[in-house]
């Protein structure tokens, strides 16, 4: 009856259930071999335990392109699982005396059923979670795969080690040369870890960008910028002296055009010249450890003082006869990176500006800055890449070229001149993988007195993580557990240590989605169901990814290329960054964060209330509106009302820090599952924050409501025989809405796909209010609504069809097609031109004939004044796109 409102919570989990038993989301398990398939992904979520409004609109936006897929009649994949390993839940152990496996899986549980309830088509039979033994078994063998194929290796690495944690940290884990969590002074450790030679593939990695056509080219940018190709020449600078075993020292320069203004050689501490010379300097061997306590990461090095150590040494300058540099060990030069040291040229580099001004070292110029004056005070000049420079002092003898012509010009030269060689240098690393934690994948390899390092056999696998483990004292629970550790070793049948590092759990979301594709296999994919469904067509989820995730996944889709475990090198062909939702922060006068569930303006407990009726509960109204940055905090609980005042802080993403959050769970509650589907769908482009407002989602649910009236006025209306007019305008909006939201949803513009249906709506409800259009249709005007909302609202969609009399579900329902000859418009406006010149337009019915064009033509004003009263010489029409008068 279209009296009653729509009731979200009584329906939809009857629809969950439905499509649940009807398998309706079931992707086959072999798709027939000429089936169309589409894969859409959306990044698996960590078991935190709560899904947030960022899940909701990152599986909305996915779950809107899957259900339009498989409407248009594709095989669709659209899984879901659980990146389960990592930190979290190891903290969550050391602090609630919990067990980080039960931890996780009752996060998984509650998650689930919160995803659930948001009525996603997903294929919940291949679920898994990283942390299941039949998964991580798997990727224990893609490891002993990687490690035959030469793509794994082990090597000694330098590491930030937090002695409290006793962990590796990562460089964006040392804040202030202390560990993140412990707070403790971190140390430089020598330690012998995994890796995957994932620099191997730079240049693969780097290239193959131009072929990812559905990427967003800022990702592609940030992932060039990572794995960072430069190009430049490797040279030997020649000791006075020799030194220790050293008779020179080889640098690396991306900048060999400034070789004339050189004025010093640096060391990274690290560099064997360095560390030999340590060995006799106490001095130098303390200022080496003291550098390195402040990490290495490159914006740490950015941003700390320059600081050498002079040490004493100097080479030949390569250009000049007679003259010397002298060789300092500086903080600014890593020993990872070209050869682990430079030559520097402070008046165009401003690090090696800054070095030279603290140590009083020459500046020399090699170029001229526009205003022939270089460098400025403090900063140093760096010449333009494209564009046209005058150059002194040029070692080539170049006088005019842009930065990057000096470049190449001067490596020819040095080349030539057997200076020095070319070299193509990348600033990607290896990934090491190596981590001291217990919740993760188990390195499956053995320590064994005879023979060394030796990979456990396949058959052997999982080595799984024993259960029995304590978390009162810190480092890693295997280490010290009684037995885990003792083995056999599978070569020599010895008494042999299992390795205790785990993998980091990036390696656990390098290769989910091939899994997907059949989730039970006995080996790490099944490659006839990865050539089904891979790459992913659809991929979804934040930018935070953009670098790390996405190049580690790339790298793995090579490795297991390499090992027969999938034919496609790129995992993703299209990929999607979404914005992030964002909330109003409030604040209290005390500092506090107030949440925005409590702060209310003029509505009391959800209710909405008339301002005056605050003094009712006995507040001063006119203190309520006096500024209108100010919000109130009412309790209104118990009636025990007490007020705070509250400002509303910048807009920012919801987090738990800040307090602004809204939770899913209460929004379901209160609007059901495709009022927030529906919100976070149609308010922003997906690709920007989305700014959650209570107003919004009532706006949102108002849609609903509006939505399920018009149904029940369709459907219980009388047989309406309207006019042929009216009826023919309303197909029309029908077919064009649906024309435009078949481009719109899967370029993922979801947003415009719900400003063209709220027209539409709004055409069918005038039309209903009037009386004026068939019931025919009318009917088929609703018929699309609903068609083209089910992938976003699904319930209600369901719900309406229904109520439209249809005994089927319209989520197994073929998408409509639009009727071309319906878009056609029914004017066309021409320009009309008089011997050649154009002077105005004219409108015509579509479908005009040539005559009557002609005659419309001539009736013109500006045309019967040109003729002033002649007949024309000429008239030329060209249907559809001018007409010419001769005079
Ligand atoms: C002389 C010079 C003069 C440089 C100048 C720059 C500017 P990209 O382009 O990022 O590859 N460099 C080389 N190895 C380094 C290391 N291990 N640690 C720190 N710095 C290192 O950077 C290459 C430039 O960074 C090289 O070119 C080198 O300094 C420095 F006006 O050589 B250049
Ligand atoms: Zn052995």
């Amino acid at each position: 009856m279209a009296s009653e409102r729509y009731s979200p919570a009584d329906v939809e989990h009857k629809w969950q259930a439905r499509w649940d038993d009807a398998k309706l989301f079931e992707a086959k398990s072999e798709p027939d071999p000429d089936a169309q398939t589409y894969y859409v992904l959306e990044m698996f979520p960590y078991p935190s335990g709560r899904i947030h409004m960022g899940h909701v609109r990152n599986y909305a936006m996915g779950d809107v392109i899957a259900r339009y897929k498989r409407a248009k009649g594709f095989e669709v994949l659209h899984p879901m699982g659980w990146d389960a390993f990592g930190m979290p839940a190891e903290n969550a152990a050391m602090q609630n005396k919990t067990h980080p496996k039960g931890w996780t899986y009752d996060n998984i549980a509650s998650m689930r059923s919160q995803l659930k309830s948001l009525g996603l088509s997903l294929d919940w039979s291949r679920e898994f979670a990283t942390c299941d033994p039949e998964y991580y078994a798997q990727q224990q063998s893609l490891f002993l795969d990687f490690l035959d194929a030469d793509l794994v290796t082990r090597k000694n690495a330098r590491v930030n080690w937090d002695p409290v944690d006793m962990t590796v940290l990562a460089n964006e884990q040392v804040i202030d040369g202390k560990g993140w969590r412990s707070g403790a002074e971190v140390e430089q450790r020598d330690l012998t870890q995994w890796f995957f030679k994932i620099s191997d593939y730079s240049e693969d990695l780097l290239d193959s960008l131009d072929t990812l056509d559905g990427w967003p080219a800022r990702v592609k940018l940030m992932q060039a910028n990572w794995i960072g190709r430069s190009r430049g020449l490797e040279m030997t600078f020649e000791l006075t002296e020799p030194a220790g075993d050293h008779t020179g020292i080889e640098i690396y320069t991306t900048r060999p055009d400034t070789l004339a203004g050189a004025s010093f050689i640096a060391l990274a501490p690290e560099h064997p010249l360095a560390v030999q010379l340590a060995a006799d300097s106490p001095a130098l061997a303390k200022f080496s450890v003291d550098v390195r306590k402040s990490g290495t990461s490159a914006e740490e090095l950015e941003t700390a003082e320059k600081q050498g150590f002079d040490t004493g040494i100097h080479v030949k300058h390569p250009l000049y006869e007679g003259e010397t540099l002298p060789v300092y060990v500086a903080n600014f030069v890593l020993m990872d990176y070209g050869t682990g040291a430079i030559f520097a040229c402070p008046a165009h580099d401003q690090r090696d500006l800054d070095f030279a001004r603290k140590y009083g070292l020459p500046v020399i110029d090699t170029f001229f800055a526009p205003d022939n004056h270089t460098p400025v005070a403090n900063a140093a000049f760096v010449p333009p890449k494209t564009e046209m420079v005058d150059w002194v002092n040029q070692p080539a003898g170049i006088e005019k070229a842009t930065g990057e012509d000096a470049v190449e010009q001067t490596i020819d030269w040095a080349e030539k001149k057997s200076l020095g060689t070319a070299k193509t240098q990348f600033r990607l690393r290896d990934w090491g993988i190596s981590r001291q934690r217990y919740w993760g994948c188990p390195i499956p390899v053995v320590h064994c007195e005879t023979c060394g390092v030796v990979p456990e056999k396949k058959e052997n696998l999982p080595v799984e993580l024993p259960d029995d483990v304590t978390f009162d004292i810190p480092g890693n629970p295997l280490d010290r557990h009684p037995t885990w550790r003792n083995t056999t070793c599978p070569s020599c049948g010895g008494a042999a240590l299992r390795e205790t590092d785990t993998m980091d759990t990036f390696v656990d979301s390098s290769w989910y989605y091939a899994r997907f594709a059949d989730p039970t296999a006995s080996t790490p994919t099944n490659v006839t169901a990865t050539n089904c469904w891979l790459p992913v067509d659809q991929y979804i989820g934040g930018i935070e990814h953009a670098i790390l995730h996405l190049l580690y996944s790339r790298f793995f889709a090579r490795a297991m290329q390499k090992t027969g475990h999938l034919a496609v090198a790129e995992p993703f062909k299209g990929l999607f960054t979404q914005g992030m939702v964002v909330h109003e922060t409030y604040k209290a006068a005390d500092g506090s964060w107030v949440v925005p569930l409590d702060v209310t303006t003029n509505n009391v407990n959800g209710k909405q209330v008339a301002n005056t009726s605050f003094e009712a509960i006995g507040l001063d109204s006119s203190s309520l509106s006096n500024k209108d940055k100010e919000l109130w905090v009412v309790k209104t609980e118990d009636h025990d009302h007490d007020r705070i005042r509250v400002n509303v802080g910048p807009i920012e993403k919801m987090s738990k820090s800040k307090r602004n959050t809204v939770d899913p769970d209460e929004i379901i509650a209160t609007y059901g599952a495709d009022t927030a589907r529906w919100f976070v769908l149609s308010d922003s482009p997906p690709d920007r924050d989305v700014i959650w407002t209570d107003a919004g989602v009532q706006g949102a649910h108002r849609f609903v409501q509006r939505l399920w009236r018009l149904v029940h006025r369709v459907a219980e209306g009388a047989d309406r025989p309207g006019t042929d007019d009216a009826s023919l305008t309303l197909r029309k909006i029908t077919h064009k809405t649906l024309a435009n939201v078949d481009t719109m949803i899967p370029a993922l513009r979801n947003n415009a796909a719900v400003a063209q249906i709220y027209t539409l709506v709004n055409a069918l409800e005038k039309a209903v209010d009037d009386n004026s259009v068939s019931s025919q249709a009318l009917g088929e005007g609703i018929t699309i609504t609903l068609q083209m909302i089910a992938p976003m609202m699904p319930h209600l969609a369901e719900e309406c069809w229904v109520a439209l009399g249809h005994d089927t579900m319209v989520g197994d329902t073929p998408w409509p097609d639009f009727d071309a000859d319906l878009l056609a418009e029914d004017t066309v406006t021409l320009p009309v031109q008089i011997n050649g010149k154009k002077r105005g337009d004219v409108e015509l019915p579509a479908d005009a004939s040539k005559e009557d064009a002609e005659a419309t033509v001539l009736a013109l004003d500006f045309v019967q004044s040109a003729l002033s009263g002649k007949p024309p010489r000429k008239v030329v029409v060209v249907p559809g796109r001018i007409v010419n008068v001769v005079v």
